[in-house]
């Protein structure tokens, strides 16, 4: 690790796939896009510019738990150790799991999976990119023999068409979507298709956009291919050298021959289709970009494939400009994928003995040969539960003990209140993370406290196969450790110290890149041979690489351009599919998507603190079309509930014709620790795809229902930690942190009279609170009520200490302004507006649209109806869109809208 961080450090986004490189400059406490950095070349996207206020230690884990209390090192170790080993002598090694996530360093996942399939003997290792690269993984092995992506990032900006299918890419990889839109300012004619049931930020940039039926991928992708074989626009002599399969394949799709049957299946206008189809055919270069709309569902491996049929027959692979690109959704699930650290994987791409049979003469060589790379006898010699799996055999008892490594699964796995209930039951539950208040943390026995981001070192492997290093930075905070180094002190105190005396993470590298080369001789993309020798100094100073590594003599940057593949044959698969098997299941009313929103990650444990990033979204919602709005007599923010026989959810209605009728869409982000009732993943149920076993997150069932609410309530408050309390008094609760205060918002569903006890119940524990936090003096209340509104504040000392708004409707709250009373000494002035909500001037407080620059809708409507005709004038005015970028689609948005606009 670095004793002494120089001032500049260079290290790598913990966030999203692209791996956007960064600069930590130690003098100003700030963190910028790095120029160098052939991912971003110095872009940063609104979480990226807002990571240096994720890095206080506030909520963080500063030593270990163990059974509730706080523990020192050896003790947690011990106790964790023995009660492993207890659960082992008595029920065998296939009692314990491990859950990972492709947040951790390829050091600390290449670790976990060592010590858990070669040390302990238990094939039951999978990680939270089952929810995610599952279907990818399976695709690609099944097309080209290995898990390899073939093309890079350059690929977007040399396409003249680029197909973007189940991607929001504008807020799930904005800097690749910059990038691709920074390409297409500079030669127009580029196009952009977007596939997607909802017409996304990313869609509203496309000059074409398909509002597929999900689900219907296949029989699009399959339909392409037999139209594009009737043009004569196969590239035969690429599929005779280098593809099997092809004949097959083809009759297999000519049952979509028929393109306005495929239309009509797809739900897209004919037309639409059609000039897919004939743009996919005249350009030669095509990059086909795809992520979670394609990879979460029932039929997540066939639709990869289906993409990958068509790249594969029109020899669009390996080339400039030309690919199938999957875009990978943490900052190192590509890395988990290297080390092995699947349930169905060994490591270092190396296979299973069942995966070899049939194509191999010795399947087993190259297991025997990490057996005795690793010097592991227990070498586990098959794959265990896949994620799903896993937790339903913790919820039976089979798995006893079950250690979770940087992920959130009470919040994000399907069957979440299974999921709950499965931890509640199960023996030993111990949890790595780096905040002590995650959904999956309450449910631990131990827990260890990690390094997080700008505190931790090693290696991350992005999207387009590039490895860049995240460097430490930061002090440790407390007594955290190294996600690598609490593994190793886990193994040394079960007594396999031999395998796990590393010293630092350049070491673990070192080995992982040892394992590559085992059984290889070109067998394998993954070959990362040059770096099995590396000095430690060229570790710390490794320049982002993508692999295989040059010296191997590859084109690192494009693979298969050779036409040579992984397979026993060399050749590519394309796999016979018509897609006719699979479409969303009935049963609710409605079919219900779920992702991502553009300022949030994943459970929001970091980016849910800081206050910029709350203020795009700040409640859950459900998107969902007018027509369905008013069958349900629903207006714009009327809450919703969402349920089947799994669970229940509770959001906003957003309405927008951006969705399709009969669909709704969820954010997956909202956990117990900032709402309740908030979690989506209590809806969702195990149906997964067959192959990959990968969760259909993006189709679920549910009815739905309207809350009738008697009172709305509006608590701001100096205390951050009151939700437990509110829990249960309201129907709807959740909490939105700004930066000198907190805010809760409540809704109330049962007769109105109830407000008046609910309102006296909060006070008194507001009372009860601040008089705990100041010794005893109660706090001044300044109060106004009229019938059946409440709107009293609380203070102390002339500090503000909390205020509440309640009634059947609110007034409108200048929040800003109502932090700033927060945190300076209340003026006369001030507490005669407090109970207003808002200062007689009162400004903009209508949504926010540019995170950076805080610039809001209103601002940006009144300078349209001014004049400002472009984002670029915009800018200039009001600076909104000039820093990440990332809110240029609504931006435009509001352009193209605004003839209608009544400000
Ligand atoms: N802001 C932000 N960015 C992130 C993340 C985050 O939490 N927040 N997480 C990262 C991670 S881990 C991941 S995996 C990626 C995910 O990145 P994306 O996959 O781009 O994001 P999602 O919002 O999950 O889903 C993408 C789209 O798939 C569409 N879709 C649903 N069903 C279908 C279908 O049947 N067919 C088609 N064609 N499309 C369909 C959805 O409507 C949605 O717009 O994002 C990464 N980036
Ligand atoms: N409905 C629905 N559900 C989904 C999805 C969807 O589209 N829809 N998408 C799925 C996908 S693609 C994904 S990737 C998952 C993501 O889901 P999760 O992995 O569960 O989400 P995170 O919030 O990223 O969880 C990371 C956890 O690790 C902690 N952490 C952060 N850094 C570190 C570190 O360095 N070390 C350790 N030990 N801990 C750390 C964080 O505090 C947090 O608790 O969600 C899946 N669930
Ligand atoms: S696009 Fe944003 S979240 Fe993704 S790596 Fe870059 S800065 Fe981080
Ligand atoms: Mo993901």
């Amino acid at each position: 690790m670095q004793s002494h961080a120089p001032q500049n450090t260079h290290s790598t986004c913990p966030y999203c796939g692209v791996g956007c490189g960064v600069v930590s400059n130690k003098g100003s406490a700030t963190i910028a896009g790095d120029l160098l950095h052939p991912a971003n070349f110095g872009r940063l996207c609104v979480k990226g510019t807002a990571l240096a206020e994720t890095l206080n230690t506030q909520g963080r884990l500063l030593q270990p738990v163990v059974d509730g209390m706080p523990a020192d090192w050896p003790l947690a170790l011990t106790t964790a150790a023995s009660r492993l080993q207890k659960i082992i002598v008595e029920h065998g090694p296939g009692s314990v799991a491990m859950y990972l996530s492709g947040q951790l360093l390829t050091e600390d996942y290449y670790v976990a999976n060592k010590l858990l399939k070669g040390f302990i003997g238990s094939s039951h290792l999978d990680t939270n990119s089952r929810l995610c690269m599952a279907s990818t993984v399976a695709g690609h092995k099944r097309a080209f023999g290995e898990d390899v992506v073939p093309g890079c990032y350059e690929d977007l900006e040399l396409a003249d068409l680029t197909v973007l299918v189940g991607s929001n890419l504008a807020w799930a990889h904005p800097v690749l979507f910059q990038r691709l839109l920074a390409a297409k300012a500079v030669s127009p004619d580029k196009k952009i298709v977007v596939i997607d049931p909802r017409r996304t930020a990313t869609a509203e940039s496309a000059d074409l956009f398909l509002p597929i039926r999900p689900g219907t991928d296949v029989a699009m992708f399959s339909g392409l291919l037999a139209y594009l074989a009737r043009q004569g626009q196969l590239d035969t002599d690429f599929t005779e050298q280098h593809c099997t399969g092809l004949t097959q394949t083809l009759e297999a799709a000519q049952c979509w021959l028929n393109i306005a049957q495929l239309a009509d299946y797809c739900d897209v206008p004919v037309s639409d289709l059609t000039t897919f189809f004939q743009w996919f055919g005249a350009t030669a270069r095509t990059v086909t970009v795809f992520s979670q709309g394609i990879n979460q569902a029932a039929n997540g491996t066939d639709k990869v494939n289906a993409i990958i049929n068509v790249h594969l027959a029109t020899g669009r692979i390996g080339k400039p400009g030309a690919c199938p690109l999957s875009v990978t959704g943490q900052p190192n699930a590509m890395g988990g994928r290297e080390v092995g650290a699947l349930a169905n994987q060994l490591a270092g791409h190396l296979r299973f003995p069942s995966e070899l049979t049939g194509i191999d003469e010795t399947p087993d060589a190259e297991w025997q040969a990490l057996r005795q790379f690793w010097r592991a006898p227990d070498l586990v010699q098959q794959g265990g539960y896949t994620a799903v799996d896993l937790f339903a055999a913790i919820g039976r008892g089979e798995i006893k003990a079950v250690w979770i490594m940087a992920t959130n699964p009470v919040v994000s796995m399907p069957q979440a209140d299974l999921v709950k209930q499965a931890l509640q039951r199960c023996e030993l539950v111990l949890v790595s993370d780096i905040y002590q208040d995650s959904d999956t943390v309450a449910q631990a026995d131990i827990v260890f406290p990690a390094l997080g981001f700008a505190e931790k070192d090693g290696t991350v492997t992005n999207s387009e196969r590039r490895i860049s290093r995240q460097r430490a930075f930061l002090p440790a905070p407390g007594e955290a450790r190294a996600d690598w180094q609490i593994v190793c002190d886990v193994a040394k105190a079960l007594g396999f110290a031999h395998g796990f005396n590393y010293q630092n993470p350049a070491q673990i590298f070192r080995e992982h890149a040892a394992l590559t080369t085992l059984c290889n001789n070109g067998r394998r993309a993954l070959d990362l041979t040059a770096c099995r020798a590396m000095s430690d100094a060229a570790y710390d100073a490794w320049q982002p690489q993508q692999w295989p590594l040059p010296q191997v003599g590859y084109d690192s940057a494009r693979l298969f351009a050779n036409g040579q593949f992984y397979t026993a044959d060399r050749k590519a698969k394309l796999v016979p599919l018509s897609g006719l098997e699979v479409l969303p299941r009935q049963g609710g009313d409605f079919v219900l998507n779920s992702g991502r929103i553009r300022d949030q990650w994943h459970t929001m444990t970091r980016t849910g603190r800081v206050p910029a990033l709350m203020q795009h979204q700040s409640e859950p919602f459900v998107a969902m079309h007018p027509n369905d709005a008013r069958r349900y007599q629903l207006k714009d923010g009327d809450l919703v509930e969402l349920s089947n026989a799994l669970g229940i959810f509770r959001g906003r209605a957003q309405l927008t014709d951006a969705q399709r009728c009969g669909e709704l869409f969820v954010p997956m982000h909202w956990s117990g620790q900032f709402g309740f009732l908030s979690r989506c993943d209590v809806l969702y149920d195990d149906s997964r795809d067959p192959i990959s076993r990968q969760p259909a997150f993006k189709q679920g069932q549910v009815q739905l229902k309207k809350l009738v609410v008697s009172a709305e309530l509006v608590l701001f408050s100096r205390q951050p930690d009151l939700l437990p309390q509110l829990h249960g008094l309201c129907s709807y609760v959740v909490t939105v942190p700004h930066a000198n205060m907190t805010e809760y918002r409540m809704a109330l569903t049962v007769p109105a009279n109830a407000l008046a006890q609910l309102i006296s119940l909060i006070s008194h524990q507001l009372i009860s609170a601040i008089q705990q936090s100041a010794a005893g003096a109660p706090p001044e209340q300044i109060q106004a009520q009229a019938p059946q509104h409440w709107r009293q504040a609380y203070v102390q000392d002339d500090q503000l200490q909390a205020l509440l708004y309640a009634g059947p409707t609110l007034p409108a709250l200048d929040r800003a302004w109502l932090d700033q009373c927060f945190a300076n000494l209340l003026t006369a002035t001030t507490r005669r507006q407090l109970l207003r909500g808002a200062p007689l001037e009162a400004g903009d407080c209508s949504a926010l649209v540019c995170s950076c620059f805080q610039v809001r809708q209103q601002s940006i409507q009144q300078a349209i109806t001014k004049g400002a005709r472009c984002s670029a004038s915009l800018g200039q005015q009001l600076k909104c869109g000039t820093g990440c970028g990332s809110c240029l689609p609504e931006i435009r948005q509001l352009l193209q809208h605004a003839p209608m606009l009544k400000i």
